[in-house]
């Protein structure tokens, strides 16, 4: 679009917007001639134009929220700006990424390395839900974590660099759902696994389900000085054989208190050949799954006193032990329940039904006297206490078909989502009645509001994640994109603002905050940092002066240097079979001056941001020569940005791995 048209555009809006704002004296801000053609050119009405404006960000300037979405399959994490709804990065976590380096240099290979079970490379992830650091029961700005459902592993993202520094995987569980989600100041990150199976992943047929199958409850203790997961300190609660579905920790008034929805309390596998019914039907048979209600503080204090046991590498709170401790609870929640919410002030617990048409509101108050007074309606078949439904909750609100998920906007109004009905209903929390419906398209998930998980939300905007997007862009075949949608949230009715689709799935959930509160780095710095440890690099050389290559007995090691627009050396000469250790630092420290570093047909592709040093390990396995080179336009000499690295023949005589 020309500067004239913005120009022209932003004119009509403005004037619409007054127009909107007084309808009665319309006359007071009619469009200008040019505008009402411009917007009869393009086909747009009035509302149309105000959402324009609501969303439009001129070039330069920034957004007012950072929105981190989960990639779904692509098990990376998109970082949006919002209201633009400008994608900014996709951040690579669970999967390989080339632009970022990730999985090509030494660092990243062992990130993914650490969270790979023993002998198989994982090539995929898919992401569900990020979940931002909070410190006292608000966001930081500090860490993201995201977990990845189908190998059960669990990341840690640095907000200083927007790169992934950590995965972690228990043996303990195939594959999670209730992940991730932070304590309030984020002591554990935690992570419950959906599909039971043997702890520890020993073989037990299916016959022995109830006897031999369950889920856990992993709490992963964060040490936030050094940004990492400690797996020794962190421990895991044995539940029985339910699927384990989403979890939320209280806060405030239910701080110390984590509560995770389930389902498939009938505990179905599935056997369809042998006459019995497929796992779908099977596990909508009841009327009530349960609410698990874990009190993590006396986990962790069961855990420390050493009653947990080591199951593979994490320590297990068995279940009788947590039953005697008082650890954790059940209460019946209709019907194959989805989303579980705690409220910004901490005593309600929102939990939505998929086969039920309400969204059930609990009291924690209510909750706590039951336990305190052991006053229990029975005990689920593992013997864990079950509180009286009716007794637990404050009342329900009648929402319509299919609610999934609830978020807050901290001026008393839940938002849920519709999957069945494809809309999001505004409900008041003091009357508990649905104020409002606003369509979306379609199929709507999760949906998020800035800082809804805290006690503070922000509720200014609405992002709708929608998994259908039928006849909502230009066909690209049969795999349509998915489709988040911007709501304005702030007016008595809600209002759709933007479509984004999204060209990878599966987006789950997302979490949004201010702008300001995350302060990430413009470049690293000093000249050789450690994209990892975030200190000075062992192998970091900080002038092309200390540039070398050296033959130890680990095999040659190139110091190397990047800046516009050459390396330093440029020459690399080896034997074939030996292992080359590159460690290539980027000398710049100017915003955006990156240098990529490429070895044609030897699978390496290296990211250097500014200050950054990467490491890559290879055997030169192949003799030939192999042009490298800058993958970064860098400058106007970025394509003289190259260099060669000869592998001799075995047999040579060339003196080898001499600086050139
Ligand atoms: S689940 Cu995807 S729509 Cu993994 Cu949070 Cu509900
Ligand atoms: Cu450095 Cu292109």
């Amino acid at each position: 679009m020309s500067r004239t048209k913005i120009g022209i555009l932003t004119v009509a809006g403005l004037a619409i917007v007054a127009m909107v704002a007084c309808r009665g004296g319309r006359q007071a801000g009619r469009p200008s001639a040019s505008v009402e053609s411009l917007m009869k050119a393009r086909g747009l009405n009035e509302a149309d134009v105000v959402a324009a404006l609501k969303t439009y960000t001129p070039t330069g300037k920034p957004d007012e929220y950072y929105m981190f979405a989960s990639g779904g399959h692509s098990g990376q994490v998109l970082v949006i700006g919002v209201p633009s709804m400008r994608i900014l990065k996709y951040i690579a976590v669970f999967t390989p990424e080339p632009w970022q380096g990730y999985g090509f240099d030494d660092e990243t290979k062992r990130i993914l390395a650490d969270g790979s079970p023993k002998g198989k490379a994982l090539t995929w992830g898919d992401s569900h839900h990020p979940a931002l650091s909070q410190t006292n029961g608000d966001y930081d700005g500090q860490f993201l974590f995201i977990n990845d459902k189908a190998n059960a592993r669990v990341a840690v993202i640095s907000l200083k660099d927007f790169n992934t520094s950590q995965i972690v995987r228990s043996d303990l569980i195939q594959q999670d759902h209730g992940a991730s989600a932070v304590t309030p100041n984020t002591e554990y990150v935690i992570e419950s696994s959906q599909f039971a199976t043997p702890l520890g992943n020993t073989y037990a047929k299916l016959d022995n389900y109830e006897q031999q199958y369950r889920g856990a409850v992993i709490f992963w203790s964060f040490d936030r000085d050094k940004g990492r997961i400690n797996k020794e300190k962190s421990f895991a609660v044995e539940v029985p054989p339910y699927s384990q579905d989403l979890a939320s920790s209280g806060k405030l008034a239910s701080d110390g208190w984590v509560f995770i929805n389930s389902f498939n309390t009938e505990e179905a596998t599935g056997g369809t050949r042998e006459g019995k019914p497929a796992i779908e039907s099977g596990a909508s048979q009841s009327d009530m799954d349960y609410m698990h209600v874990i009190n993590w503080r006396k986990a962790a204090e069961v855990a420390a006193s050493g009653k947990a046991k080591p199951i593979k590498d994490l320590r297990v709170i068995p279940m009788q032990t947590a039953i005697d401790e008082g650890i954790l609870y059940f209460i019946p929640e209709p019907k194959s329940p989805h989303g579980v919410d705690v409220t910004p002030d901490g005593k309600e617990i929102c939990v939505s039904g998929k086969l039920d048409t309400h969204e059930t509101i609990y009291s924690f108050e209510k909750i706590k006297g039951l336990i305190d007074a052991k006053t229990f309606a029975g005990k689920d078949r593992y013997g864990v206490p079950i509180l009286p439904f009716q007794q637990s909750i404050r009342g329900q609100v009648e929402m319509g078909l299919g609610p999934l998920h609830t978020q807050f906007d901290g001026k008393g109004y839940g938002y849920t989502t519709l999957f069945i009905e494809s809309k999001v209903a505004r409900w008041s929390l003091s009357d508990l009645k649905v104020i409002d419906k606003i369509p979306v398209h379609y199929n709507v998930g999760h949906l998020s509001i800035p800082g809804s998980d805290t006690e503070h939300p922000d509720g200014k905007y609405l992002v709708a994640l929608d998994k259908w997007s039928i006849d909502r862009f230009m066909p690209v075949g049969p795999l349509l994109p998915q489709n988040l949608q911007l709501i304005d949230i702030t007016g008595e009715k809600m209002q759709l603002l933007y479509d984004l689709p999204i060209g990878l799935g599966e987006p789950h959930y997302a979490q949004m905050i201010r702008a300001d509160l995350v302060k990430p780095w413009a470049f690293y710095k000093p000249v050789g940092i450690n994209p990892v440890t975030h200190d000075k690099d062992p192998f970091a050389v900080t002038s092309e002066k200390e540039a070398r290559m050296e033959r130890r007995g680990d095999g040659v090691h190139v110091y190397m240097t990047a800046i516009r627009s050459h390396y330093v050396p440029d020459q690399i000469v080896v034997k074939q079979g030996d292992t080359v250790h590159i460690h290539l630092t980027n000398l710049e420290q100017t915003k955006d001056a990156t240098h990529g570093f490429a070895i044609d047909s030897y699978n390496i592709n290296l990211s250097l941001e500014p200050g950054k040093t990467n490491n890559v390990t290879f055997v030169a396995d192949r003799p030939g020569v192999f042009p490298f080179y800058c993958t970064e336009f860098c400058s106007a000499l970025h394509l003289e940005m190259a260099g060669y690295l000869l592998v001799e023949p075995k047999g040579g005589t060339e003196s080898s791995a001499a600086v050139r």
